[in-house]
């Protein structure tokens, strides 16, 4: 957790708040059923901007002085002029009416995701702080709920660059990720900071002793699937229940609120891309008939591996083809959009495509659900983008705090999607600031890289310790220090020979390329993924011989990566940046603020590309 020292160089004063989730540390996705009821909060919400943070002293949880509405889910830039390029504290306020039958029941509040930092009242009363901009938190509000009127709920968001934030701030006046003059607004990575309350609230209402967690691991022996459960409730219980899988059945006898079971499910249909079966997995507390609470969860039986330099689903070498995505529309921002999802969803299929990266942050729970039905595989990565070493240690020890709390809650949210086959703990660290213009001295670098190696392997050790059943990998950077792959599972790189180097010589793009695949191979003999490459491609742009910009060259760009991958049996995947143009800060190396690598546009149009790679990918 943040310290005030360094929260102080900030605008607020105050540290970085503890994140509370409760009653339990589960975060099952909310759910009707004849136990659980909910009311989802999305609509129009009161919305104030309060530069000088004056709010809460005068008390704006109550009443804002001048509000306008705005939508939730939403960004808020790029619906108010005054707030596109604002980042600071915001305030969101709503009324709602409780309904009487949730008497007598715990009622949870439950965020989808605050950008970055929330606090929260209900009718007056802090209930909780939470930090880490997209994943969800909740927090048990029974007590202070209302039952003869409206209740007021109100929350901060506050979006401060501060360098000691995962993904961390600018060093004040700075920014500047392309390596060119400092982008606006200042950033350590290329895509808009967008800010807001970006999913969905909910009030859960669930009964006193309920179910808070359950945490699934799937086997293969023969072709059996074997489904290890663990359930964690909340309320001390102390009695009996069932899990249930189509017609299987097993008992489950609770200690100090926790029970056990497993499940084998004879000739199971294995999850894949091919075939992405769910089974749905019901568990109840019942003591005697009386059913006390209940959730069902949809689950894919299936193994995840790596075995020297493949990767193993169900045991069998997996290849994949696919991209790095962004969350981002036009108006929404970063705003949950499903149908913007859902057609993301049919273009995947579309082109052929069997996996992507969560690049640079995780994706809205809903979207996991579907890559779980449509059997698309994902790297699914935590905000650590625009990391350096260069920094004090005091800020390294405070982002590895901050990395660690946010995989916390990502694997606790994640855990259960077979369509999540890999965690990726960071994209493109750095030994110094890309906005540094003096090189680090020799021993300078020497002791950022052991300071990045500490860290990773920290992270590695906790993710593994947290989920070990799956693989972990760290994206580098072009020329970032090799050593930083060594602890990870799967070696994942960025490569742009072709555009930001070697631009517009293909022929030798190619063949560095090739070199470095085969030396990394050489030196790692584990999996390798090309997680980005691209180029930026003005949609309408040609060009014969192909240049850069137009569409011609962004395909032969594609080709000559593939081809190269295609000569080397050992390449695990290639993920093309990106899947569509998206929004990023304004800088001469971004015409109108957008990064054009897509080779779908921002409004999902295919480029020459996107018929190339269908060709590539599906043989149509
Ligand atoms: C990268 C980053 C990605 C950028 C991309 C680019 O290496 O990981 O966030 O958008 O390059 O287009 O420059």
């Amino acid at each position: 957790m943040a310290g005030t020292s360094v929260a102080a160089q900030g605008r607020s004063d105050s540290p970085q708040p503890r994140n509370s989730t409760s009653p339990g540390q589960g975060l099952l996705y909310p759910q009707r059923n004849e136990t659980r009821d909910l009311i989802d909060l999305s609509g129009l919400w009161q919305f104030q901007m309060d530069p000088q943070g004056e709010g809460e002293a005068q008390r704006w949880f109550r009443k804002l002085p001048a509000p306008r509405m705005i939508p939730v889910p939403c960004s808020w830039n790029d619906l108010f002029d005054d707030a596109h390029t604002y980042l600071g504290l915001a305030w969101y306020r709503t009324e709602v009416w409780l309904p009487s039958g949730w008497r007598g029941r715990r009622v949870i509040l439950r965020v989808g995701s605050a950008t970055y930092a929330a606090k929260v009242w209900v009718n007056g009363t802090v209930v909780t702080e939470h930090h880490g901009g997209n994943l969800p938190f909740a927090v048990e509000i029974t007590e202070q709920l209302a039952w003869d009127r409206t209740n007021v709920v109100a929350i901060t968001v506050e979006n401060e660059p501060r360098p000691e934030r995962v993904p961390p701030g600018p060093p004040p006046g700075g920014g500047g990720v392309l390596g060119v003059a400092a982008g606006f607004p200042g950033t350590t990575y290329d895509f808009f900071p967008y800010a807001g309350l970006h999913r969905q609230v909910w009030l859960c209402a669930v009964p006193t002793v309920h179910i808070d967690d359950i945490t699934v691991v799937t086997t293969i022996e023969g072709g059996d699937g074997i489904v290890s459960l663990k359930v964690a409730t909340v309320g001390g219980y102390a009695g009996t229940g069932k899990a249930r899988l189509d017609d299987i059945e097993a008992d489950l006898g609770f200690r100090a609120g926790t029970a056990e079971a497993i499940l084998r499910v004879p000739g199971a249909r294995f999850w894949s891309p091919r075939d992405p079966h769910l089974y749905t997995l019901t568990v109840t507390l019942t003591d005697g008939v009386q059913i006390s609470d209940t959730y069902s969860l949809d689950i894919g039986i299936r193994t995840i591996a790596v075995r020297g330099d493949q990767i193993l689903l169900n045991g069998q070498p997996i290849k994949l083809t696919g991209f790095g995505k962004h969350e981002d529309f036009a108006l929404t921002g970063r705003g949950l959009n499903l149908p913007m999802w859902i057609r993301d969803y049919e273009l995947l299929r579309w082109i052929g495509a069997n996996s992507y990266r969560t690049s640079h942050y995780p994706y809205p729970e809903e979207v996991m659900q579907l890559a779980d039905q449509r059997g698309v595989l994902v790297i699914n990565e935590i905000p650590a983008v625009g990391l350096n070493f260069a920094d004090t240690e005091d800020l390294t020890r405070l982002r590895l705090a901050e990395t660690r709390s946010q995989f916390r809650e990502l694997i606790a949210r994640d855990k259960n999607h077979p369509s999540t086959i890999m965690w990726c703990v960071a994209n493109e660290p750095l030994v110094r600031p890309p906005d540094k213009d003096a090189p680090l001295s020799q021993p300078q670098e020497q002791k950022a890289i052991e300071a990045g190696t500490r860290f990773f392997q920290h992270v590695y050790d906790e993710v593994n310790r947290l989920d070990g059943t799956r693989p972990v990998t760290l994206v580098g950077v072009g020329g970032g220090p090799r050593e930083w792959h060594e602890r990870f599972d799967v070696i994942c790189i960025n490569r742009y020979y072709g555009w930001y180097a070697l631009g517009g010589r293909l022929d030798q793009a190619a063949q560095v390329l090739a070199r470095e695949l085969d030396e990394l191979h050489q030196a790692f003999g584990k999996p390798i993924i090309v997680t980005e490459f691209g180029t930026d491609t003005l949609p309408g742009t040609h060009s014969l011989p192909p240049e850069m910009w137009t569409e011609e060259y962004q395909v032969e760009f594609l080709r000559r990566y593939l081809d190269v991958a295609a000569q080397r049996p050992f390449m695990a995947g290639m993920q093309v940046w990106a899947f569509a143009d998206f929004r990023t800060v304004q800088g001469v190396g971004r015409a109108g603020g957008m990064n054009f690598k897509g080779v779908f546009t921002r409004d999902r149009r295919p480029k020459m590309a996107a018929h190339f790679l269908r060709k590539q990918w599906t043989g149509m």
